[in-house]
């Protein structure tokens, strides 16, 4: 059986304790979801520089303070060929005031007030690991994209 492709994307988190700063996606993959920011990564970027890129142009600030956090792969039942490889970041510093641009609706939850109804499913497992800032490497299997089948979480010293 031939080897799945991964797609490489970044997810970033803006965490100012206890707030973080999730957007509300307006268009394309998540469309109707509260979720991090981030994207695709591009060839010859590095992650933290999609990071930078994506923030900018998401919600309009400069990341200052950028830790990579976890490696998360998502694997779909209906599409075996390809995974999803997710490189997840803390951001801790920034400059400038979130905006609304035309992909993400910026807001501030409280970190026990998180809408994890309207989100990517995973997200209720592995936040409590990020935000306790530990560094984490997980693995998710979907039935189809609301609905997980199992999963594997674990800490880790590096990524
Ligand atoms: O470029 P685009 O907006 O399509 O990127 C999708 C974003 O969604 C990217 O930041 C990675 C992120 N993402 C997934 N799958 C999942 C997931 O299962 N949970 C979370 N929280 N984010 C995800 O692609």
């Amino acid at each position: 059986m031939k080897k799945p492709g991964k797609k490489i994307m970044t997810l970033c988190m803006v965490h100012k304790h206890p707030q973080v700063l999730l957007g509300m996606k307006k268009r394309g993959f998540g469309k109707g979801r509260w979720n991090g920011f981030g994207g695709k990564l591009k060839e010859n970027e590095t992650p933290e520089e999609n990071v930078i890129q994506e923030l900018k142009e998401e919600c309009r600030i400069i990341a200052k303070d950028i830790q990579k956090k976890a490696v998360l792969n998502f694997f779909f039942e209906h599409e075996p060929e390809e995974y999803i490889e997710v490189n997840v970041f803390g951001v801790y510093d920034f400059e400038g005031e979130p905006r609304e641009s035309e992909e993400m609706i910026p807001k501030w939850f409280h970190i026990d007030e998180i809408p994890y109804d309207l989100m990517w499913p995973d997200d209720i497992y592995w936040h409590n690991l990020f935000f306790s800032g530990k560094k984490f490497k997980g693995n998710f299997y979907f039935k189809d994209f609301n609905t997980i089948i199992r999963h594997e979480l674990k800490e880790v010293n590096d990524l």
